[in-house]
């Protein structure tokens, strides 16, 4: 059954559970070639991290192999992948990120 607000442009389906769209983890992996400096650039520049949370992420990758950058929609976890492997390609390094349903 649809219902329509008197006041305002919403419409709601009465009976149904309305769910949050998915949210994927980006994660970054670690190799041997990237430089720690590249890597803490680009969890600048692409995730938004402030200097000190970009050197702890890049060291926990560093140390474990890999680690979650940040949590988005399908479409903006694909794009920062994009911009990710881009940035990497230009610089000449191997760095992957992947992404991961929550
Ligand atoms: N392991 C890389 C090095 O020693 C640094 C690195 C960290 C690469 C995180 C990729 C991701 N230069």
């Amino acid at each position: 059954e649809t219902r329509f607000s008197e006041f305002a442009d919403i419409e709601e389906e009465a009976d149904e559970v309305v769910e949050e769209p998915p949210l994927y983890k980006v994660i970054l992996l670690n190799d041997d070639y990237t430089t720690m400096d590249f890597v803490v650039g680009i969890l600048e520049e692409i995730f938004h991290k402030t200097p000190s949370e970009a050197t702890q992420i890049m060291l926990l990758i560093h140390n474990t192999g890999s680690g979650v950058c940040g949590i988005y929609p399908k479409e903006i976890a694909e794009t920062k992948i994009e911009q990710v492997h881009s940035k990497a390609k230009n610089a000449g390094f191997p760095l992957r990120a992947v992404m991961e349903k929550e």
